[in-house]
């Protein structure tokens, strides 16, 4: 196939991603929110979307099932990269990475005095190497979500998650106490489209660079 394939999740990464893809001259026919499909054609014949969840976009872009997509940088650390170019930094659906513990735990205090701490996250790698890094004792619980019920029904002591507002912490008497680190999308393009298919994607490639907000 000639065409490009670029793998999207619904929600804030399309919404978000929408205005460069625009700047490329791509405008998707129709809405995932509204529509039911999973493959959503564009304006341009050879270009179409699949929609995926965040946390599949980096496989399908990996096997070259999408050549390129948007994904979360907490996505790709825990997918790990492999096949995949990550030539740009779109700065969209930005968060931070944090550690959280219910209101009232003294989480500095728990670290100086060496406690082993019950850490509930969707992100096991990311908190690993935090933890690692900062040479704090951990147990990993390894949860798919509502990561904020962990430590109210006594199943951890802390969770990692990202954070943007801080309105769902707070919704359930949590406090962040950590950053691990600044997240954003990314777009990822599969190693061989790149060489493939370059005279299509390039321009794609330059267009979203040129529209990539600064701070
Ligand atoms: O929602 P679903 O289970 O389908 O999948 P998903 O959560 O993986 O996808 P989606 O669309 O929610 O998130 C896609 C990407 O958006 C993530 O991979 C992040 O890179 C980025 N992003 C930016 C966020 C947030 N901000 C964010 N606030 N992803 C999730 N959240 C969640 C967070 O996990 C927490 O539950 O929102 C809640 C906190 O929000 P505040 O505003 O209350 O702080
Ligand atoms: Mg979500």
């Amino acid at each position: 196939m000639t065409g490009i394939t670029i793998a999207l999740s619904k929600g804030r990464i399309f919404d978000e991603t929408l205005p460069l893809l625009a700047a490329a001259g791509i405008v998707p026919v129709e809405n995932p929110e509204t529509s039911r499909k999973l493959i959503i054609g564009t304006n341009r014949d050879d270009v179409r979307v699949v929609i995926v969840r965040a946390t599949d976009v980096p496989t399908y872009v990996q096997y070259g099932a999408a050549d390129l997509g948007v994904a979360g940088k907490d996505v790709l650390i825990e997918h790990g990269g492999e096949g995949l170019y990550q030539p740009l930094d779109l700065n969209i659906a930005k968060c931070k990475m944090m550690v959280a513990v219910p209101e009232g735990f003294d989480y500095a205090r728990a670290v100086r005095q060496g406690a082993r701490l019950k850490v509930a996250s969707k992100y096991i790698k990311t908190a690993r190497e935090h933890f690692a890094a900062k040479g704090v004792h951990v147990d990993l619980i390894k949860l798919y979500g509502s990561m904020e019920l962990a430590p109210l029904a006594g199943l951890a002591d802390a969770i990692v998650d990202l954070v943007s507002t801080g309105g769902t912490l707070k919704a359930n008497k949590l406090v962040a106490v950590e950053e691990i680190m600044p997240i954003s999308s990314r777009l990822v393009v599969n190693q061989a489209a790149l060489k493939l298919k370059r005279e299509t994607l390039a321009p794609i490639l330059d267009a979203f660079a040129g529209a990539v907000k600064k701070d």
